[in-house]
């Protein structure tokens, strides 16, 4: 018994120290760990598909037909996660532990990595560009690690219209669809909410310029693409769609400001055979503060739960706002019990908790 503990004490001693040198390249160590062995022969080439029972070794390579996304095993398949706030704003939420809280806690299998193009030390408005794509690289590394998916969010706000970045935005897309063109649990959303006056036409023709800058690396990556006035506006991709498969089309809602009026909409262009993911929702107004609509948001989770439609949460941080999930007075940034939850964490976890994914 006891030379049994030592030996395992031994074992977890040598395994510390081989990872704190990191002497295994890529994604390999958490892997090895998660299988209790120290050699790299023992897990398969794609380290992060061998971690059993992860949403991602087991569903795989995702792909689109029709208005759904599957599975590798060719069923209909849903990601449910939350999206970080600004990553330059709260990198503090970029850790293992956060995002293993989130699959095995909360039960969601895929998490957005939400990076502001121009607010808070944006990335083409004076951020460093080197710190916040090595969050991003955090952010997957943790992710793939977990055996979770990861969406990496061009998040376009501020500056309207994404043909302004858009030099960066290719080159941005080129260097991470190179990194991961092997990851099969990356997805790459290419502008967030393109808004004021600026058209379908014209984020079609971004569009038509950036993903073939993915694509080159990634044959077949999922990318999600946003639409005019801050991804509503889905009707009119249903009416002119992109001539690339593998597209979802981005449809935001904030429960308290967009009610039945888009959600018909959406039901509209479902039937139309429009692929959707509600890659951002808030369960209060479009400010992402002011008032909760609980009764709203129920009638959206439910009609996305039924037609099968992926979705992920605005917010994860202690801001103090409406949206953020953690209550402002906590810091931690795991493991939260549910008085550090906001109201709105509250209910999202409740609601990620009754639901079957994985
Ligand atoms: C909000 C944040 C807030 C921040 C603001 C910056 O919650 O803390 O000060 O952005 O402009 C969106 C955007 C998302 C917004 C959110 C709430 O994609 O970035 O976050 N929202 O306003 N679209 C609709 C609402």
């Amino acid at each position: 018994m006891l030379v049994k503990k030592y030996r395992s004490l031994l074992t977890g001693l040598i395994m510390a120290v081989l990872l704190t040198v990191n002497v295994f390249p890529g994604n390999i160590p958490a892997a090895l760990a998660a299988h209790g062995t120290t050699d790299p022969k023992a897990v398969s080439e794609n380290s992060f598909t061998a971690v059993p029972d992860t949403p991602a070794a087991v569903h795989g390579k995702l792909h689109v037909n029709g208005p759904s996304l599957y599975d590798c095993h060719g069923e209909k398949y849903q990601l449910r996660g939350m999206s970080t706030h600004g990553i330059a704003w709260f990198p503090q939420y970029i850790t293992l532990d956060t995002f293993r809280t989130l699959r095995d806690d909360w039960n969601t299998n895929c998490i957005r990595l939400a990076m502001y193009t121009e607010e808070y030390n944006g990335y083409c408005s004076g951020g460093s560009q080197d710190e916040l794509k090595s969050l991003v690289q955090k952010g997957v590394d943790y992710a793939t690690e977990l055996g979770m998916y990861v969406i990496i969010d061009w998040h376009v706000l501020n500056d309207r219209d994404p043909n302004i970045h858009k030099e960066e935005a290719l080159q941005f897309f080129q260097e991470m669809s190179a990194l991961y063109k092997d990851h099969t649990n990356v997805l790459y959303e290419i502008c967030n909410e393109p808004n004021s006056s600026v058209s379908w036409d014209s984020i079609k023709n971004y569009a038509r310029e950036v993903i073939p800058v993915i694509r080159a690396n990634d044959s077949d990556a999922v990318i999600i693409v946003g639409t005019p006035t801050w991804s509503q506006d889905i009707d009119q991709a249903a009416a002119s769609p992109l001539e690339y498969d593998n597209l979802l089309y981005a449809l935001h809602f904030y429960a308290a400001t967009h009610t039945d009026w888009l959600r018909q909409r959406l039901s509209a262009c479902v039937e139309h055979g429009l692929p959707v993911f509600v890659s951002e929702f808030g369960t209060c107004d479009a400010s992402g503060n002011g008032r909760n609509d609980f009764q709203q948001s129920a009638l959206w989770l439910r009609l996305l739960d039924d037609c099968q439609i992926s979705y992920c949460c605005w917010n994860l941080a202690n801001k103090a706002e409406t949206s953020s999930v953690i209550s402002p007075g906590c810091s931690k940034v795991s493991g939260w019990s549910k008085d550090e939850l906001s109201e709105c964490g509250k209910w999202i976890y409740e609601h990620f908790r009754s639901v079957h994914t994985r």
